[in-house]
């Protein structure tokens, strides 16, 4: 396991409990450690990275995702901030197209009549969800699990549009069968289904905003595996409550682990526990990437996945 990776190769202390660190208790390890290896939970805003120690040289990211590390901080101090790119990229879009899948045949729904005993019967009308084949999927965001989803729908016969702020190779469009939409708003509003797939950063906080939300199209299924900031998450819970979306599927919250108490109880909102790269290959990858990024700095190289704030 990376544990005892980890442990042969480094003077490692490991956080081996279900529990975050506390704030108190990351601002000691910043003090006392040469790399840090921190988890979404472990919020490094600018105050705590302030404080770290002189010997602080990296913070080597368990995950791809770096919203909860303050980059710029962390560079301006000369530590190198690295992540766990290209791991996880199939298993979070194949979560991504499980909540497509589990919202439109409202398969959460259907097991909890069948759990609870209260299958009483078929009849014609009956729990129908929406056909997926032929229908417009809406990526926001076409990185690497962008395209990775882009594959897996256009397989389910959804028809690709995508918001980037690039449009993709021509090559992979054209495998892909995918149409960039230089305006956000106008693709949103078009869409039969939209999954954000995009990083969490300054600009791209609450996309989803409440105006936002209340020009798409009725029918709308929304799916987010990226991040909760990027939806206005009591916005959503109100568009949810109005029927303005038909139905949502969540993995990440915008105060995670809460969530907004206005989106439980809905048999058309189905809400995951940021299970997105959450399969045992994934994680043993994600622990063999952070392991050759130290490696490689220990070795006097640049780590390969060092992330600089421009690319942000
Ligand atoms: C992890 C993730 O669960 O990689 C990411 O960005 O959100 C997930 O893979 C989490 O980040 C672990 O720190």
């Amino acid at each position: 396991a990376v544990e005892t990776r980890m442990r042969e190769l480094f003077d490692a202390e490991l956080n081996l409990t279900d529990r975050p660190m506390s704030r108190d208790d990351l601002a000691a390890a910043l003090q006392r450690a040469d790399v840090l290896v921190p988890t979404i939970t472990d919020q490094l805003d600018a105050d705590l990275i302030a404080g770290a120690g002189e010997r602080l040289k990296m913070i080597a990211n368990f995950g791809a995702g770096v919203n909860h590390i303050d980059v710029d901080a962390a560079v301006g101090r000369g530590i190198i901030v690295t992540n766990t790119p290209g791991v996880l990229t199939e298993d979070t879009a194949d979560l991504a197209m499980t909540l497509i899948l589990a919202v439109s045949r409202r398969i959460v729904e259907g097991a909890n009549i069948v759990a609870a005993g209260e299958f009483k019967g078929w009849a014609p009308t009956w729990m129908c969800g929406r056909k997926l084949w032929g229908k417009r999927l809406g990526i926001v965001g076409m990185g690497r699990i962008g395209q990775a989803l882009a594959r897996r729908a256009k397989a389910f016969g959804m028809q690709v549009h995508y918001h980037n702020r690039k449009p993709v190779p021509d090559m992979i469009a054209e495998e892909l069968g995918a149409t960039w939409w230089d305006d956000l708003d106008q693709m949103l509003a078009r869409m039969d289904v939209i999954s954000l797939n995009c990083p969490a950063t300054k600009e791209t906080y609450h996309l989803l905003s409440a105006e936002r939300l209340a020009r798409l199209q009725p029918h709308v299924l929304l799916i987010n595996t990226a991040r909760g900031e990027l939806i206005d998450e009591a916005a959503l819970a109100e568009a949810v409550k109005a029927r303005a979306v038909a139905g949502v599927g969540l993995d990440v919250f915008e105060h995670e682990p809460q969530v907004h108490p206005g989106l439980l109880g809905h048999p058309n909102v189905v809400l995951l526990p940021h299970l997105g790269s959450a399969t045992l290959e994934a994680r043993q990858d994600m622990g063999d990437r952070v392991i050759a990024n130290i490696m490689t700095y220990q070795n006097g190289h640049r780590p390969p996945d060092r992330v600089i704030p421009a690319m942000l």
